[in-house]
């Protein structure tokens, strides 16, 4: 997507892509199992407080930090731009528009170089960033990956109480726009946005916010997915998983959605579709239809919709949650929609259930 000039007349950043996230977690040690032992990410660095992860074809020191703390909470989520005078405008961009810019020096973040962070104007902690240490790339290291290798992070996911406020926030920063979930009236439910390639670095889910929905990361390959599925089954760890292994509508990718020992999210995602074209349709789901969001029509548990992590502001503070006005749930008396509500079309009955639980 093409960026655009603001009223303030500073473009904004060219961002590349979503491009690491730090979070909050209560036990090194489980998070280590989970994120090492069992997904496999390649350990860069770790002390006592934080460990700094990639995946299989990741060069940069890290797409994950996990930093200990007395609450699990989203630390920071850090977009890559394309150089580091790129940085330089993401400061004059978001002093232009009124948001409290603060630039931090090279090893700030261990691995990452001179940076600069935000509150963004959804209440989240925020980081643009160029320079970073280069380490091994591990793409044909197949001596090292598991039957489940994880190949780069995704995207963020992120839920907020006005995806339309949120929307318009990240297309202003250039994202482009590659599905809805809307209805007829003028609701938006959900978006994805994307800098890179993909159909999305950010995607915006509604409900209390700000909260971290999840943090995705992509294999090469569909099996990949099922082999987690099957090792947690193995250590008899199956509550880790949350929901999946299916079929997105939305993205067409093939997904699954864990809870980390912190209960924090984390999708893993695969092939969905090339985006790059400048005039790449976007796709629009209306929320009344169940292959939305698993295209094979099948529940989304309730937890998927009502739980996130909550964030930090940049000083280490938690940011307080505002509900939103509209939620997906109801609509002129009718339950529908990608909020855990759906309806069964009997004969020419419509008869209004609420998914994984008759009502
Ligand atoms: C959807 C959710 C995601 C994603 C792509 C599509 C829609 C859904 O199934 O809920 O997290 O990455």
């Amino acid at each position: 997507p093409t960026a655009t000039a603001t009223t303030t007349g500073n473009p904004p950043p060219d961002v590349i892509r979503s491009g690491y996230a730090e979070l909050i977690v209560t036990d090194l040690a489980a998070s280590r199992w989970f994120y090492v032992d069992l997904l496999g990410l390649i350990v860069t660095a770790e002390d006592d407080d934080a460990i700094y992860l990639r995946a299989f074809e990741e060069y940069l020191h890290h797409s994950l930090v996990l930093r200990r703390g007395d609450m699990p909470a989203l630390g920071r989520l850090a977009y890559r731009v394309r150089g580091q005078d790129q940085v330089d405008a993401a400061e004059r961009y978001f002093r232009g528009i009124g948001v409290d810019t603060r630039r931090v020096p090279a090893g700030a973040t261990r691995g990452i170089g001179e940076a600069v962070r935000i509150t963004d104007p959804l209440g989240f902690p925020v980081e643009f960033f160029y320079d970073a240490e280069h380490t091994e790339r591990f793409t044909q290291r197949y001596d090292l990956h598991h039957g489940n290798a994880i190949t780069r992070l995704d995207h963020f996911n992120v839920m907020v109480p006005d995806v339309k406020a949120a929307h318009r926030y990240y297309t202003g920063l250039g994202f482009g726009v590659s599905e809805t979930i809307i209805d007829d009236e003028d609701n938006v439910y959900a978006a994805w946005l994307y800098r890179k390639q993909t159909v999305h670095d950010v995607a915006l889910t509604g409900g209390d916010g700000p909260r971290l929905h999840h943090i995705a990361f992509a294999t090469a390959e569909r099996h990949q997915i099922l082999h987690t599925c099957d090792v947690l089954g193995a250590l008899h760890k199956e509550h880790h998983i949350e929901r999946g292994p299916g079929r997105h509508g939305v993205s067409n990718a093939f997904y699954l959605y864990l809870r980390d020992p912190d209960g924090h999210r984390i999708e893993i995602y695969t092939t969905d579709y090339y985006t790059g074209d400048p005039d790449n349709p976007t796709v629009e789901w209306s929320v009344d239809d169940d292959r939305r969001r698993s295209f094979w029509g099948h529940a989304v548990v309730p937890s998927w919709y009502t739980d996130g992590s909550r964030v930090h502001d940049l000083d280490g503070r938690v940011v307080p949650l505002s509900a939103p006005a509209v939620r997906e749930a109801e609509r002129t008396g009718v339950i529908v929609g990608a909020d855990g509500f759906a309806i069964a079309t009997e004969g020419d009955q419509k008869i209004p259930f609420k998914l994984g639980e008759q009502v």
